[in-house]
């Protein structure tokens, strides 16, 4: 696939930043005050041998400089990865909004997206167990429109005085700060033991939505329900999906936890390296559109956030296109500072009453304050907007923007009265009229009281590996909570979801399901519980094919990563062969040795290794091909080779990996896990298969065999 810039770069907002952008190459190194330096080396000294002088003000600019380089990470999401795209509408939307971006076929409008984990400091691994955001800046001509979402369509908690809470209890324990980017601790789960209204969200963070195999193969929920606003002024409910092209795939979780050590950058490179290869990361664009008039009709309350709108009663109408296809040029100025805002609208778009959204509001720019350093934000290169900016807003730390003239102020006449306020004809944004009459309370609708039917309706949904792998997720976490009586909570939620997940959990937990004594969820000390208990129903839809990833796309092998395990003597014609049919369908093949010498093929051609046996392991891979050649399989099985080759495939084996053993590799095979296999397993494939490199394609595009997990971990 080639790498189309010309592509990448027809983009307004790009051509903003280009005004922001320099390049030191030919250039001389000089102080910021643009004064050319002749010596970097050495401070100014009284002697060679002497103390420095206050007067080096080259020194001391390098050093406070330096000095102050770190800014406070994000409160949440601190950990991210970036790139900007585009994003293309191909179904207009204007029955139902009048946003521009949205409303006319074949628009093109900028992107910058950041993919994050929430709970790890910016160091931590990708690979943690975590939601991972998903906040897209749109750089409409109506100004900024930001969709900050997230990989799951719920949430943890129905209202913003409870974040600080949740935060709180899954960050790292404040006396000691362990643990780093988990949430397998006593604080997270004492709290969600105590909030049943987390449990459908904990249902998708205990699923292998938490273990991406990539921010490519995610999806992206905007969570609340917002409102489109047509011309008419008429009103529609909408959530926002993004759906990729490449399917929703995940690891292991054992993958995940030795991935963190072998590469905790692995969803950052990923994406970079995709970018940089030229595989353009795609998404759908859809929406699910609900009129207002039904607002009542469903059986969960569309304000409540940890609700989704099932797609069999509400189907998702895909619009556009989201095309990442070119990286940052400065991951500090770009994907550092940008700062995204739910409250960032255009016209078209408004808020819901969601309570958990509506705190959403104030927070976001609160943040940027502290973590940005002044209200001037807007005028950071990546946050500015394409279309311009005229206020009367003025000063403050950092001002960039030189407003002419002596008025900042309206009404005004000695400025013409301008910048004038728009006419809504005229794009001025008009928030929409809501009747809103009510007591001042500080208090819960009860329609949001029921918090277990759609957590059935997730675990339902689930194929019998996901089921499994979420109970294994439970029983991972929940071992490393230290106080039983937490473990208990715990297991009396579950037990509302689901009893044989309740008790299975509590079997390797620990704990005595006949002896628990569950207390419906937490309640408040002047409330009365029984306008609480959230009521043990079923939903509506009683399973969802959406919810689950074994219905997800498979039909591609576009980026995914083949290891070529190898050495000297190796038959070139088979593994150039097999290379180029997976390089044209978008593959990218990286070759393994013992070692990164040069390896000497059978026809004296030459492959250089990326990586050695022992540099890298089988997680890093989607799949692994045995190259052929028997003199090539003999050195894999030296005394140096052989324990890393074993390794290596065994542990594709176990993490239910397409395998494939070219000619002549019997000795590998016989000498790893796979020589027991007992049933028929379509993702090992040999050289006397039929088609066999066929058959290796379509297996990589069915990501694992999932079904066979427990069959290849008892490979005895
Ligand atoms: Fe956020 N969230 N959030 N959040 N959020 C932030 O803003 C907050 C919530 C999400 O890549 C912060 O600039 C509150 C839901 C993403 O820069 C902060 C509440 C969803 C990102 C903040 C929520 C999100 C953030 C931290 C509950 C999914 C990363 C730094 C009321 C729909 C954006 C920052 C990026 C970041 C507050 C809940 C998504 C503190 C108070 C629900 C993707 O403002």
């Amino acid at each position: 696939m080639e790498n189309d810039n010309s592509r990448a770069n027809d983009n307004t907002k790009l051509e903003q930043l280009q005004d922001h952008t320099t390049d030191t190459t030919d250039n001389l190194l000089t102080t910021n005050q643009g004064l050319k330096i002749h010596n970097n080396q050495d401070s100014l000294k009284a002697g060679e041998r002497g103390p420095s002088l206050l007067e080096d003000f080259i020194l001391r600019e390098k050093i406070t400089h330096f000095d102050h380089e770190r800014i406070p990470e994000r409160i949440v999401h601190a950990r991210g990865s970036g790139a900007h795209g585009t994003f293309k509408l191909t179904k207009s939307l204007s029955k139902y909004t009048k946003a521009k971006f949205l409303s006319e076929e074949g628009k093109e409008t900028p992107v910058f997206v950041r993919f994050s984990t929430v709970a790890g400091s910016r160091g931590s691994t990708d690979l943690a167990r975590d939601v991972r955001g998903f906040a897209v800046k749109f750089y409409t001509e109506e100004g900024n429109y930001d969709l900050v979402a997230n990989n799951m369509p719920v949430f943890f908690i129905q209202d913003a005085i409870k974040f600080p809470d949740l935060i709180h209890a899954v960050k790292p324990e404040p006396d000691n700060e362990i643990p780093q980017a988990a949430s397998a601790h006593d604080t997270f789960w004492d709290f969600i033991s105590l909030m049943p209204e987390s449990m459908h969200m904990i249902m998708w963070l205990m699923s292998d939505r938490a273990i991406p195999r990539s921010y490519r193969m995610m999806e992206g929920f905007g969570v609340h329900t917002f409102k489109f606003i047509n011309d008419e002024g008429k009103v529609h409910f909408v959530k926002f999906h993004f759906k990729p092209k490449l399917g929703v795939h995940s690891v292991a979780w054992d993958e995940a936890t030795k991935i963190s050590g072998k590469d905790p950058d692995f969803h950052r490179r990923d994406l970079w390296e995709a970018i940089e290869n030229g595989a353009f990361a795609e998404w759908d664009f859809g929406v699910q559109v609900i009129p207002e008039e039904d607002e009542h009709k469903y059986d969960f309350d569309l304000l409540d956030p940890t609700k989704l709108v099932p797609e069999e009663e509400v189907p998702v109408e895909l619009v556009g296109t989201l095309t990442l296809n070119r990286n940052p040029d400065n991951f500090f100025a770009e994907t550092e500072q940008i700062a995204f805002h739910p409250g960032h609208l255009v016209p078209g778009i408004d808020f819901s009453n969601d309570p958990l959204l509506q705190g959403r509001l104030f927070s976001y720019t609160d943040t940027q304050l502290s973590r940005l350093g002044s209200p001037n934000f807007h005028e950071i290169p990546i946050n500015r907007s394409i279309n311009t900016v005229h206020n009367n807003q003025r000063d403050g730390h950092m001002r960039q923007q030189i407003v002419k003239g002596k008025v900042s102020y309206e009404p005004n006449s000695m400025g013409g009265g301008c910048p004038f306020q728009a006419m809504v004809k005229d794009g001025g944004f008009a928030s929409q009229e809501e009747r809103v009459d009510g007591k001042k309370v500080r208090a819960r609708s009860q329609s949001f009281v029921d918090h277990y039917s759609q957590a059935k309706l997730f675990y339902n949904s689930q194929s019998g590996p996901e089921k499994k792998h979420l109970q294994n997720a439970l029983i991972f976490e929940l071992s490393k909570v230290t106080i039983p009586a937490i473990r208990e909570r715990v297991v009396g939620q579950l037990a509302f979801i689901n009893k044989d997940l309740a008790a299975l959990v509590a079997k390797k937990i620990g704990v005595d399901v006949t002896k628990l004594k569950q207390p419906n969820g937490s309640i408040p000390a002047d409330a009365d519980p029984k306008t609480l208990q959230s009521p043990e129903k079923e939903p509506l839809t009683k399973s969802s094919d959406a919810l689950s990833m074994k219905n997800t796309v498979k039909d591609s092998i576009e980026s995914r990563v083949i290891g070529f395990i190898m050495e000297d003597g190796v038959n070139a014609a088979d593994v150039n062969s097999l290379k180029a049919k997976l390089e044209k369908q978008g593959a990218v093949v990286q070759i393994i040795a013992g070692s990164l010498s040069t390896v000497t093929a059978d026809d004296r051609s030459n492959f250089i290794p990326k990586h050695s046996l022992t540099s890298i392991s089988s997680v890093c891979f989607d799949a692994l091909y045995l190259c052929s050649g028997k003199r090539s399989s003999d050195n894999l099985l030296n005394e140096d080779n052989k324990p890393g080759t074993i390794h290596f495939v065994n542990e594709a084996y176990k993490h239910c990996k397409a395998i494939y053993f070219g000619k002549e590799t019997d000795g590998v095979l016989k000498a790893s896990n796979i020589a027991n296999k007992k049933h028929e397993d379509p993702a090992i494939i040999s050289s006397e298969n039929k088609k066999s490199d066929e058959a290796f394609i379509t297996a990589i595009a069915n990501h694992r065999v999932w079904e066979l997990e427990t069959e290849r971990n008892n490979p005895a």
